[in-house]
């Protein structure tokens, strides 16, 4: 199969060939796309060094599907071209998530909900990813009324620019920004841009994704998206509000039983999702799972993903997987 990875040189392309190479998902070609100025790098996939070519060059080459992390306006401009080529597009941007024509997909989730008609198909937030895939098993047994969420966000979100403001700041080496604050040593409230409402896109993607993905207007989420400097992935205390009881063991036993997610909750060992044992790994882990004391019906979560894995390209390589287990590429 010929597959275009289109922002192949970037922290979240790159990642991509990496899943794909450890999932060994059928690739007969691999085309990496980047902007003007790398066309002409070279990219290794498999023991194998593989051409960067402009986005035009690569739908002459006609791949059966096109996985983008290149951000909204590269993915706003040239989905829809790939598309018309008949190439399915699977895109790690925010472009097209809120679309009502367009599926958001997390596998274990919603992955029913497609079909060969999609063509463009929007890969979530990497903060939504990991806490839908713990909801859904929960609202399926409990239902979900309202999730207050906080979250505790990798550097490796932002890319490649603020990893390197973190390190310079530990070395004390001045250098360029991708933050408005420090990070280091520091907390920064304020992921994306703030909207007139008072919160930040990345909350609100957060809000409405959630509702998109399990197909559920009933579940209210508010959410708290914060940066702090860590590398191995994305951290969120989750406080849960059901319609009916619950028993803290059968919650561990749904968690437990959920594919994708692994139960890591064991306080009297210490033993609790932490970032450095997600990191480079493709599962969700979820811990501290405890009652809400102050009101019935509601727990206490910690949730733990790799935000560059299933936060983005594990969840968007296992879509790929799907459909062409479908036989739709
Ligand atoms: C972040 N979720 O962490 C956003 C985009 N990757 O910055």
């Amino acid at each position: 199969m010929k597959v275009a990875v289109v922002g192949a040189t970037g922290l979240v392309g790159s990642k991509m060939l990496q899943v794909l190479a450890e999932r060994n998902f059928p690739v007969t070609e691999l085309i990496p796309v980047a902007s003007e100025k790398s066309v002409g790098k070279e990219v290794e996939y498999k023991g194998k060094q593989y051409k960067v070519v402009s986005a035009d060059t690569a739908i002459s080459m006609k791949p059966n599907v096109a996985i983008f992390s290149a951000g909204g306006s590269t993915s706003l401009e040239w989905a829809p071209k790939f598309a018309a080529a008949g190439i399915t597009v699977i895109d790690n941007s925010s472009a097209w998530r809120m679309d009502p024509a367009k599926k958001l997909v997390v596998p274990e989730v919603n992955a029913a909900a497609l079909t060969p008609e999609d063509k463009i198909i929007a890969n979530p937030n990497c903060s939504t990813i990991q806490m839908v895939l713990v909801l859904d098993p929960l609202h399926k047994q409990y239902g979900i009324r309202r999730v207050v969420v906080s979250t505790y966000q990798s550097v490796t979100g932002t890319g490649i620019k603020a990893v390197t403001q973190l390190m310079n700041e530990r070395q004390g080496i001045a250098g360029e920004k991708a933050y408005a604050h420090e990070i280091d040593l520091n907390v920064i409230p304020q992921i994306d841009v703030f909207l007139d409402n008072g919160y930040t896109k990345e909350e609100m993607k957060m809000v409405q994704e959630t509702v998109k993905i399990m197909g559920d207007e009933r579940v209210k989420v508010t959410a708290t998206t914060v940066r702090i400097p860590v590398m191995g992935g994305h951290s969120e205390s989750v406080n849960i509000e059901f319609e009916k009881d619950f028993d803290l063991a059968e919650v561990r036993k749904v968690l437990a039983a959920t594919p994708g997610v692994i139960v890591v909750d064991e306080p009297a060992s210490a033993s609790y999702p932490m970032p450095k044992d997600a990191h480079d790994k493709d599962e969700v882990f979820v811990g501290r799972i405890r009652r809400d004391e102050t009101q019935p019906n509601t727990l206490n979560l910690w949730i733990v993903a790799d935000n560059l894995r299933k936060g983005a390209a594990t969840n968007a390589v296992q879509i790929a997987e799907y459909l062409q287990q479908k036989n739709w590429l």
